[in-house]
């Protein structure tokens, strides 16, 4: 795999982080989700990839761009064939509102590698590199916790939980509070939450609970890359999911592993920040139409970890500044 390809993919997630970020607290997240769509599409268009879209913005009919199997990049003779999974603005509600936490997000491996995941909830666990190997989606929460706690030589009272801030998770938040966890909260972007997990100072040690699935599989990239573990559990909340699942050849019943949403070793991942977040600053607005941006890229191959602040002349973008 072209090594310069994970630099270029953190332009396409900057890219759409401009778009999208002047269009923070505006109440409009159409508004900020297709700034994000039209930068990353735009940016995608340049590199030199045979790429199809497996994890995007919807189903053909109902996304313009960036839709599941849409072929993307400018393929030429030689050019990598790629699986492509985008979340152009993980946070849609986070930038309408000037919320912390929103990204743009993308991750490629080769052709086959990564999970089609359907657009339903999945359930998650997510952990860091140090906790690697201790974890089951199928044991008891407390278990999970215990086990973690050891594996990161801490009081299980030092030990930070997150989750996405939902009535569902209502019983996993009894369950940790009875074991006396700390618990973080957040509103949106389990994505950021759970590579949150992999960087000790990032202050939370386990990401778990039920959100996107799509998300987990991005997720499930990155952590692939971090070298920390993610196992996820599709969650059909309807027959016609369920039938989806078994179309798929999906097993509801059964975890699935880093392997079976990422296959293989060649994966790469960047993500930008749009709004201030655990993982990423946000977009700064700076005199003299310029912007920074503050972004993550990793290849698995290597485990070689990148944050990039770029300062965009945005007057010489003309794209960006609009
Ligand atoms: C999560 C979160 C996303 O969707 O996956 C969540 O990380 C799951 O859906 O940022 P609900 O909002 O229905 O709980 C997002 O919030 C938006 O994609």
């Amino acid at each position: 795999m072209d090594r310069n390809l994970a630099l270029n993919l953190a332009r396409v997630t900057e890219a759409a982080a401009l778009g999208a970020a002047k269009y923070m607290g505006r109440g409009d997240k159409n508004e900020a989700d297709q700034a994000a769509v039209d930068g990353m599409r735009r940016m995608f268009d340049t590199l030199n990839v045979d790429g199809v879209v497996v994890i995007g913005e919807g189903e053909m009919d109902e996304a313009p761009m960036l839709y599941i199997g849409e072929r993307i990049g400018k393929a030429s003779e030689g050019s990598p064939k790629l699986d492509i999974a985008v979340d152009p603005l993980d946070g849609t509600n986070a930038v309408a509102k000037g919320l912390p936490n929103a990204i743009s997000v993308v991750a490629t491996a080769p052709r086959g590698c990564l999970l089609n995941a359907p657009d339903m909830y999945m359930d998650k666990i997510a952990v860091g590199p140090r906790a690697k190997g201790v974890v089951n989606l199928d044991a008891p929460v407390k278990e999970n916790l215990i086990n973690v706690a050891k594996a990161l030589n801490k009081s299980i009272s030092d030990l930070t939980v997150t989750m996405l801030e939902r009535e569902r998770h209502e019983g996993i938040i009894r369950e940790c509070r009875e074991l006396g966890v700390r618990i973080k909260l957040f509103k949106d972007g389990d994505v950021g939450a759970a590579i949150a997990t992999c960087f000790e100072d990032r202050g939370v040690d386990i990401l778990l609970g039920i959100g996107g699935a799509p998300e987990g599989v991005i997720a499930a990239a990155a952590l692939k890359c971090l070298g920390g573990e993610f196992q996820g559990k599709l969650v059909p909340y309807t027959e016609e999911e369920a039938e989806r699942c078994k179309k798929m050849g999906v097993d509801t019943d059964k975890v699935l592993l880093l392997d079976d949403l990422v296959k293989g070793n060649e994966v790469l991942f960047a993500a930008t920040g749009i709004s201030d977040g655990d993982l990423l600053k946000g977009v700064r607005y700076f005199g003299d139409y310029t912007a920074r941006t503050h972004s993550v890229v990793m290849r698995s191959e290597t485990g070689t970890i990148r944050f990039i602040e770029a300062i965009h002349r945005l007057d010489k973008k003309p794209d960006y500044a609009k």
